[in-house]
């Protein structure tokens, strides 16, 4: 993505992370305030203020920078972005969909509150997204970007987009899966938020239609990566615990890259998969583009 002559900038993913997640949290806490009805409103916070890597709201503001823009700019999407996640966590893990006890280290929304409040929960998040980046954000972006934004968030929530995969998904449940299929539950459940938190970021950021392109392709590269490098862990990390060379998802029922495919194959599939997103950075400035380049990085080298 660059000469070799030219050395990668000096970029610390670590304190980039825990920089503007600070900021996201500090705007998440101020755009659910606790108030009448509380139950309600504590429900919301509950889940929103679990302590998520705030990846989708990091990216959001990555691409707007990437083009140009302010944070602040960003800001008010970025949240939108991370209370749909939350939305999508919280109905995931009701007893009617995955039924989890657990979720960012603590009880799920509904084992705490109960599941009328968990859906009502989820739903208040869902409006409230979309109630927030039409009235927060700053009046300085022209009309016409904060609709393309908002109808981005759209798509990728429904039947085209989160719950489309989600759909599939349960209906694949105990079923051999082809590759297609497969493909279609990650780039759906996984990529497609990823997808619209980079594309929103980059659209308020004052991004014109080959950067939106471009960040668009990138997040669909790095979604799919997250899902096959998840994979690719399962197997691996449990052929160490078991000393054996089949991991737990091979015996499983969960159709998986390495199932599908095998694990080499998978490999070769990550890389390509890295080298794609990478190659969309190229057409960007390198400092500007280094947050996106080393958030790529770090889905394909982590080890757990
Ligand atoms: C969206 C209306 C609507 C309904 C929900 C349940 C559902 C439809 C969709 C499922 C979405 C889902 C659970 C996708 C999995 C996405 C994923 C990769 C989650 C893990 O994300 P991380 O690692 O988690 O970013 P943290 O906790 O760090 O935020």
């Amino acid at each position: 993505w660059m000469s070799n002559s030219d050395p990668l900038p000096a970029f610390n993913l670590d304190e980039y992370m825990v920089d503007k997640g600070q900021r996201v949290n500090k705007a998440l806490i101020k755009a659910v305030p606790l108030k009448h009805p509380m139950q309600i409103h504590e429900a919301m916070r509950y889940s929103l203020l679990a302590g998520g890597k705030r990846v989708r709201p990091i990216l959001c503001i990555a691409a707007c920078e990437l083009v140009g823009g302010e944070e602040t700019l960003a800001m008010p999407v970025a949240c939108a972005v991370e209370m749909i996640h939350t939305m999508s966590l919280i109905h995931d893990d009701l007893p009617c969909m995955d039924n989890d006890n657990l979720r960012r280290g603590k009880p799920t929304n509904h084992k705490v509150f109960g599941e009328e409040t968990a859906i009502l929960a989820g739903d208040a998040l869902l409006s409230l997204a979309f109630e927030h980046v039409a009235s927060k954000t700053t009046k300085n972006i022209s009309p016409d970007r904060v609709v393309r934004a908002i109808a981005e968030l759209g798509s990728a929530v429904g039947s085209e987009g989160l719950v489309g995969g989600q759909i599939v998904d349960l209906a694949s449940e105990g079923k051999e899966i082809s590759l297609n299929e497969l493909e279609y539950i990650h780039l759906h459940k996984t990529a497609k938020l990823l997808e619209a938190s980079v594309v929103c970021g980059a659209i308020i950021g004052g991004g014109n239609d080959g950067d939106v392109v471009r960040v668009r392709n990138y997040a669909r590269s790095i979604g799919l990566l997250f899902q096959v490098v998840d994979d690719i862990l399962d197997v691996t990390k449990s052929s160490e615990e078991l000393g054996k060379t089949a991991g737990k998802d091979l015996v499983s029922n969960k159709a998986t890259y390495p199932k599908l495919i095998g694990l080499d194959k998978a490999k070769k599939f990550a890389g390509e998969l890295m080298t794609q997103a990478v190659e969309e950075l190229a057409h960007f400035d390198p400092a500007r583009a280094a947050p996106l380049f080393h958030l790529a990085k770090f889905i394909c080298d982590r080890d757990n």
